[in-house]
């Protein structure tokens, strides 16, 4: 298992100097932000951020995320174009040593939370999802957005692409899915990249949109998709995890036994009701997920791909990108390095 740290490329305000010195740190999961969705990523671009991150003595390990088009998700005639950029996209990441690719296909948001800076008792905060605020939340009115959000759509666009979904069923999309795999996985296979899909954040529908990557079936439904390990999961334990049905530990000795986790996202979450959480600390009693039992199971399932410690709180003033602030990952890095010292010393 790699140690790995997302950074949000040069206007990161993070140093990569600082993220090297978190013990145990190996690498850095980044992306290139500046291409249009759907466009080709161009080599220069690659290698000029891989050099970067090499210069700081940190390996580049995994590209999160390529974005997938919405013509895509949505079926649309015009998905040709984007899938073969894709590949090609794909390729040019396999030349540059990249090894694992994270994408999702949720439907036009991304990860959504009610609130990105809700007090804790102990006066950190913290992002949050409250069932009945996100009830009220009207992406498409008021100046709404939020970090994950891909923002460069105008209310209208947003409007449009909304509306364009509502004749898009699960199974449209699960249909959508499976073509865009059946064009890529052969394109990543020969890139030797393994695509590692991220659950939908939450794992149920939102804003009336259809999401379907959120529990062990449909995982299972997913994989099975295109039988290949490089068709395979990011285990977000954080996204998984608010769903009290969803067994984490149990999840990864499944998908990791058939060799389908490509990369792993460690975070605890402390659900607080129906369809409700907040991000906690990653201390196993700090929320609702064992994260001792999870890294137990990533290790005895011989797990041997990046991972990286996921979401933390806003602490010791620090301000900056809700959830990729510094320090509060960072304590998350030492405390799984400390159980991952503790685990591999006990099996001897
Ligand atoms: C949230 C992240 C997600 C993730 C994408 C992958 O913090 O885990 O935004 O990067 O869903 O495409």
């Amino acid at each position: 298992m790699d140690m790995t740290f997302r950074w949000y490329g040069k206007s990161d305000k993070i140093p990569l100097e600082y993220i090297r010195q978190i013990p145990g740190m190996k690498g850095i999961v980044s992306a290139i932000y500046d291409v249009p969705v759907g466009e080709v990523w161009p080599m220069e671009k690659i290698i000029d951020l891989k050099n970067t991150i090499e210069a700081s003595g940190l390996e580049f390990k995994v590209v999160e995320s390529v974005p997938v088009h919405e013509d895509i998700k949505l079926g649309l005639s015009t998905r040709d174009r984007y899938i073969e950029n894709y590949k090609q996209t794909l390729i040019n990441l396999g030349k540059a040593g990249i090894k694992v690719v994270c994408y999702n296909f949720m439907p036009v948001f991304d990860w959504t939370r009610s609130q990105l800076d809700y007090v804790l008792p102990d006066g950190s905060t913290a992002l949050i999802y409250d069932k009945e605020t996100v009830l009220k939340m009207d992406p498409v009115k008021g100046d709404l957005s939020l970090p994950g959000w891909d923002s460069s759509y105008t209310k209208d666009g947003l409007k449009l692409l909304m509306d364009q979904y509502e004749n898009i069923s699960e199974e449209d999309l699960w249909n959508n899915l499976e073509y865009f795999l059946k064009g890529i996985i052969p394109a990543a296979e020969e890139a030797d990249i393994i695509m590692a899909i991220h659950p939908d954040d939450p794992p149920w529908s939102i804003f009336g949109l259809p999401r379907i990557i959120t529990n062990k079936e449909n995982l299972e439904r997913f994989i099975n998709l295109v039988d290949s390990p490089s068709n395979s999961l990011t285990l977000c334990t954080g996204s998984l995890g608010v769903s009290p049905s969803n067994n984490i530990p149990e999840l990864i000795r499944y998908f990791g036994a058939k060799n389908r986790i490509g990369f792993a996202h460690i975070r605890n979450v402390k659900i607080t009701g129906d369809h409700g959480f907040e991000e906690s600390a990653h201390l196993s009693s700090s929320g609702s997920l064992d994260i001792y039992e999870i890294v137990k199971a990533l290790e005895e399932v011989g797990f041997n791909g990046p991972f990286r410690p996921d979401h933390g709180r806003m602490i010791w003033g620090e301000t900056g990108k809700p959830g990729y602030g510094l320090h509060d990952r960072a304590l998350g890095a030492v405390y799984i390095n400390g159980l991952l010292e503790a685990i591999r010393k006990n099996k001897k």
